[in-house]
């Protein structure tokens, strides 16, 4: 929870490489989805919402962080208000939170099957090196998820982490061999039931001597794999029971063979998380030549919106009593009940797109002013018209309230808003 320091030890950290020297003196990411996989999976999840004033000061992992660190108008940085009232929140820190709940029930899982062995982390600071969160983890140079249209930048060598693979070889060089980091991680994107700009993840990475194992390189790898697919297949099964899943190749920067598991969850193929046998460059940079090891990163919203069926991801930042009461430690089986649903609110925005244009950018532009008032923004409309040369795009946004009903005074106002900053700020015409 954020918390309010003072000001002298605010002003003991005033920039954004202080924050990260700091950082990893103490202990110690992606936006675009890592992966490629084709399968049917619905890649992302979600939207959150807490109706909490944005604090100007708070505290992460140990470190001051003041607003002006983290926001500032400076063409490197792109951080809106919006994500940075987010940082601090540590939902996966609340044990009767849905995401505390779920992450204390994989820690068990890991605690029993592997005797304690595995060292956890949950409150590493989101503010990560580029190196961290790209350079470490083998991203290449013109990764789309290394883009401002993807990630959220404090700095040109600083961001929000995009996922907790940004803190694999830091645990790795520090000695840890069997680890677990929970935390929140960002992402700018696109916005509906599935997607919001905040989300948790959980990594863990295992470490085998190729000594202790007594193979060869490539046995390893298959040692490694076959290791990871029963840990995993392990985990689904004690988290949901009999379930019908499957493995899925995949691709990532930092892991070959790369895999995705999918549970079939409300008539659909569900992908839950992303995993692989880590590469070796990896392993070697951080001091551990002759060894094999392999690594996963689990979304927890997804899994939670299984487990407790959560319809929208923007539920996990309510601080509705209807909906936090319906939580509590350890119990994992609960189903939540809806306690409201009120009806979505349509408005449709048109506009000559421009070369610089992307549908990120425009759902940044929804998102700061509507909030988690938005549930969603669609392209229903795309035409180019050859004399002119220009194509037009039309977007459908859908207001509505996880809370309460919305007056038409209100959804007018922000869609007035909105227009005039689609205008003004992504210098589109509108039509
Ligand atoms: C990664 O982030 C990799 N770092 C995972 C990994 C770790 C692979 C270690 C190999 C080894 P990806 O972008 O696919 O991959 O995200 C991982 C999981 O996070 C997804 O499977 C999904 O469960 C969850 N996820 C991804 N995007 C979103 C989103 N927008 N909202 C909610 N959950 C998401
Ligand atoms: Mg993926």
């Amino acid at each position: 929870m954020a918390s309010t320091l003072s000001l002298t030890q605010a002003l003991l950290f005033t920039t954004a490489s202080n924050l990260l020297r700091r950082n990893s003196l103490r202990t110690t990411v992606f936006s675009a989805s890592f992966s490629s996989s084709s399968a049917l999976s619905s890649d992302s999840l979600h939207r959150k919402k807490w109706a909490q004033p944005v604090s100007s000061l708070l505290e992460l992992g140990g470190v001051a962080i003041a607003k002006d660190d983290v926001v500032r108008d400076d063409p490197t940085n792109n951080v809106p208000d919006n994500i940075f009232s987010k940082l601090g929140m540590q939902l996966h820190r609340r044990d009767n939170h849905p995401l505390g709940i779920l992450k204390n029930e994989i820690y068990n899982y890991f605690d029993t099957n592997y005797s304690n062995k595995f060292i956890k982390f949950d409150d590493l600071s989101p503010i990560v090196s580029v190196k961290e969160n790209f350079d470490d983890v083998l991203v290449p140079e013109d990764h789309v998820s290394r883009s401002y249209n993807d990630t959220y930048y404090i700095d040109s060598q600083t961001v929000l982490r995009c996922h907790t693979s940004a803190h694999q070889a830091e645990l790795l060089r520090r000695g840890y061999t069997q680890f677990l980091v929970t935390g929140d991680v960002y992402r700018r994107d696109s916005i509906d039931s599935t997607h919001y700009p905040v989300f948790h993840q959980m990594e863990a990475v295992r470490v085998f001597s190729l000594n202790d194992l007594e193979v060869s390189g490539t046995d390893g790898t298959s040692y490694a794999a076959d290791d990871l697919k029963k840990c995993l297949e392990g985990l689904a099964r004690h988290l949901f029971g009999a379930v019908e899943m499957r493995w899925v190749d995949a691709y990532f920067p930092f892991t070959d063979p790369s895999f995705e598991l999918e549970i079939f969850f409300q008539e659909k193929w569900l992908e839950v998380l992303g995993c692989g046998v880590m590469e070796q460059k990896i392993l070697k940079k951080c001091g551990k030549e002759n060894h094999v090891a392999w690594a996963f990163g689990l979304g927890l919203e997804r899994l939670a919106m299984v487990l407790f069926g959560i319809p929208d991801v923007r539920l996990f930042w309510s601080a509705d009593e209807r909906f936090t009461s319906q939580f509590s430690k350890g119990k994992l089986g609960v189903k939540f009940k809806p306690f409201s649903k009120f009806p979505p609110c349509y408005k449709d925005i048109s506009f000559w797109i421009n070369e610089s244009f992307t549908e990120n950018n425009l759902c940044e532009v929804v998102r700061g002013i509507a909030g988690d008032l938005v549930e969603e923004v669609q392209l229903i409309d795309s035409f180019t018209n050859e004399k002119k040369g220009m194509t037009s795009h039309c977007y459908r946004i859908a207001y509505r309230s996880m809370e309460r009903s919305l007056t038409d005074e209100e959804i007018n106002d922000l869609q007035r808003n909105v227009r005039e900053q689609v205008q003004s700020k992504l210098k589109v015409v509108l039509r």
